[in-house]
């Protein structure tokens, strides 16, 4: 593990000018060309025209700005809007890639509130303009890597989910943190498909839940989140497999053993808790070694390298010293 390059770049190595080119391209690709300057300007911006072949429009959805993160940068062409949000894995609405596009404008993002529960002293709930408030919003752009085996670089928006753990007082008990899903019976066509056990959960071990990588995610591309991208609070860990990062949730439940996943459940053989990016640890039916850019590169345009944890072990390599990394998939 220890001779891969990580490639986030030392703090030296960027300089205003990469950072600007890299907001640059993807204001470019979210249909917002023409501000050279920051989201300062966004809720200004007059209607904007966008490609008429995107059925979601970057401009229909309304303007969340973070502060960009000097830390949280890549020298990665970010993926065009059109791709992110047209390219996706969103199960309550359909197994297609195409179908939480399609399907996902009924869900219903208001009003929402998240709760916060299990081993804590006081349990609370916050409505979704308390989460947006909580803390500063910033945008990273992360890299993020599906077990399928495709790859994007996405600027989200949102802030460290320990910001929201703190509110809490989790008791000696706590020791995974467990994340669920809405669902809406009326508004999913996906919930009748009975390969997941609905609601959508997912877990992180407390110390990988308190990461600073670890994103509480409002907004995307300067925007609220899109439905299919799992509107309106979702969490992002890049360097973990996609599925981790689960969408449109309701509840972060502290408890004391480590939570079965929605995928862990279904296909225990194939899928574990952990579910860091690892390229030498192949699915058991595919190899992870190499991914797939959506967006940037043609179907024939040769495959990238998957990166150890997705490229985030400078980060979060630590967390795991002295484990196990085959066994623990
Ligand atoms: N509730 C819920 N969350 C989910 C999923 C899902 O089906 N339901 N799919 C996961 C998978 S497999 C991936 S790759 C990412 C995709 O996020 P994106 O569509 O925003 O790129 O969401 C994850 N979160
Ligand atoms: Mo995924």
């Amino acid at each position: 593990m220890s001779n891969y390059r990580y490639p986030r770049p030392d703090a030296s190595e960027i300089t205003p000018e990469t950072v600007w080119q890299s907001r640059r391209d993807w204001m470019k690709s979210a249909g917002l060309a023409a501000a050279g300057t920051a989201m300062a300007g966004l809720s200004g911006l007059p209607a904007m025209s966008f490609a008429a072949a995107a059925k979601t429009s970057a401009g229909a959805l309304a303007p969340l700005p973070g502060i960009p993160s000097k830390e949280y940068v890549l020298m990665e062409p970010v993926t065009p809007f059109k791709d992110a949000s047209s390219y996706n894995n969103f199960y309550e609405f359909g197994m297609d890639k195409a179908d939480p596009e399609r399907n996902a404008h009924t869900l219903r993002t208001s009003p929402w509130s998240v709760r916060i529960e299990g081993e804590v002293v006081a349990p609370k709930t916050f409505d979704l303009d308390a989460l947006r408030k909580l803390a500063p919003l910033e945008e990273r752009v992360y890299r993020m890597r599906c077990v399928e085996g495709w790859s994007m670089v996405i600027p989200w928006v949102g802030y460290s989910l320990s910001a929201l753990l703190k509110q809490v007082q989790p008791t000696g008990n706590a020791k995974y943190v467990e994340f669920i899903s809405d669902v809406q019976e009326k508004n999913m066509p996906g919930l009748y498909s009975r390969s997941i056990d609905w609601p959508y959960v997912e877990g992180l071990r407390l110390d990988e839940a308190m990461h600073p990588l670890t994103l509480l995610t409002m907004g995307m591309y300067g925007r609220v989140l899109p439905n299919q991208n799992g509107a309106p609070v979702r969490l992002v860990v890049p360097w973990k497999y996609g599925f981790k990062s689960a969408k449109s949730i309701v509840a972060i439940r502290f408890v004391e053993k480590q939570p079965s996943s929605s995928w862990m459940k279904s296909i225990p053989s194939e899928y574990g808790f952990y579910s860091n990016v690892n390229p030498e640890v192949s699915h058991p039916r595919w190899s992870q070694a190499t991914e797939r850019r959506i967006g940037e590169d043609g179907l024939f345009a040769p495959k990238r390298k998957t990166l150890m944890f997705n490229g985030y072990g400078n980060e979060v390599a630590s967390l795991y010293q002295g484990m196990d990394l085959r066994k623990n998939f």
